[in-house]
């Protein structure tokens, strides 16, 4: 089974083993203080290296781009050298490996922010979403999202800024490509909805406006690291962390043709259909097909066969597996076996230690 699954795949001028990629997942388990990647992240994602590529978790590209507790960042010395142990223990184990790179936007809380300041976001309209903090006593908690204030052009230039160091900081510390998130209601994605983005400037109003901070931000980072170096996530028709329904179709379908334009390396769509969300239908899928033609991966719910399945339609050519990568780290012999699946403890999918993280074992 998995006849085209386990076959190799050419992504940016890198040859990938498989066409399975670990989603990003958010696991809260960077080093205290600083949100430094440590050997437990390392151990972590070596174990889990026979992906075709992995994809980390996001990693706020400053301290302002935080939303939750623990996340681990990618802007100090510190966290460059800490990723630097991540990248060379996953290149040693024969995978590749792609940095997310994160701004949470609105989806923060001004604990987490610098100096107690409120989160930044296109507007100052307040996330109906919950984050993750840590009371004066180290405990843990979700809390409302803070109303945010709207980003000044000043503010919008020093994000852009902000990404551009991270991806250079990213190819420093050795990762094969950046992916930028662009999905799941955080910054770029606030930008991008009409009822978020309440702007008047030239980055609100016009579908093509609220597009603007992304493209231009993918512009910058392409003269940076190059398009081979960058893959971009969006998530049509989300409807978490305060989304709703968007971007759909039309800013959809206009993003993926400015990412081809751009020769990105690749499109992540993440589904939400699995997940009580709108399921993407077929013809959305081919026209998304049409319009970006490099590697186009898809993440939600999918398991082998129905993974095959999307292969075979030709809409996808890599895809995405998030809990399954949790609990087993040998996802791919697995799937190459037909061995059967071990179960994910939802109790330490966020924070803690190594349980429930990287004591998992493999099947054989
Ligand atoms: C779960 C918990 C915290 C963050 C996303 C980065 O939804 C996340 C995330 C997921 O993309």
């Amino acid at each position: 089974m998995s006849a085209s699954l386990l076959t190799p795949v050419a992504v940016g001028n890198s040859g990938l083993n498989n066409r399975v990629v670990m989603a990003p997942m958010t696991r809260s388990r960077s080093l205290q203080p600083g949100d430094v990647p440590g050997p437990l992240n390392a151990t972590y994602y070596a174990q889990r290296a026979s992906a075709g590529l992995i994809i980390t978790e996001g990693t706020q590209v400053s301290p302002s781009g935080k939303g939750y507790a623990f996340t681990p960042g990618i802007y100090s010395p510190a966290q460059i050298e800490g990723w630097k142990t991540v990248t060379d223990a996953v290149h040693r184990a024969g995978g590749r490996i792609a940095a997310q790179l994160w701004h949470v936007g609105r989806l923060s809380h001004r604990s987490l922010q610098p100096e107690g300041a409120l989160p930044l976001a296109p507007s100052a309209v307040q996330a109906q979403a919950s984050v993750f903090i840590v009371d004066d006593h180290g405990q843990g908690l979700m809390a409302p999202a803070d109303t945010p204030v709207a980003m000044t052009l000043a503010d919008i230039k020093a994000v852009q800024a902000q990404f551009v160091e991270a991806a250079r900081n990213a190819r420093q510390a050795g990762f094969d490509f950046v992916e930028v998130h662009a999905a799941n209601g955080y910054l770029f994605d606030q930008f991008l909805a009409q009822d978020v983005n309440q702007r008047s400037d030239r980055y609100g109003g016009s579908l093509e406006n609220r597009a603007r901070f992304l493209l231009e931000t993918l512009d910058a980072l392409k003269e940076e690291v190059g398009e081979d170096f960058i893959g971009v996530r969006l998530s049509p028709w989300c409807t978490i962390n305060g989304m709703q329904q968007e971007p759909g179709e039309a800013m959809t379908l206009y993003l993926a043709e400015a990412f081809q334009q751009r020769n990105l390396a690749w499109l992540h769509v993440a589904e939400w259909g699995h997940a009580g969300g709108q399921p993407l239908n077929d013809a959305f899928r081919n026209a998304l097909r049409t319009r970006f033609r490099n590697t186009l991966i898809v993440c939600g719910g999918y398991d082998a066969n129905s993974a095959e399945q999307r292969l075979q339609q030709g809409t996808a050519d890599m895809v995405a597996f998030g809990r399954p990568f949790i609990a087993n780290p040998d996802l791919v012999a697995r799937m190459r076996r037909g061995t059967p699946l071990a179960e994910a403890d939802s109790a330490t999918f966020y924070g803690g230690d190594a349980k429930g993280y990287t004591d998992y074992p493999t099947a054989v």
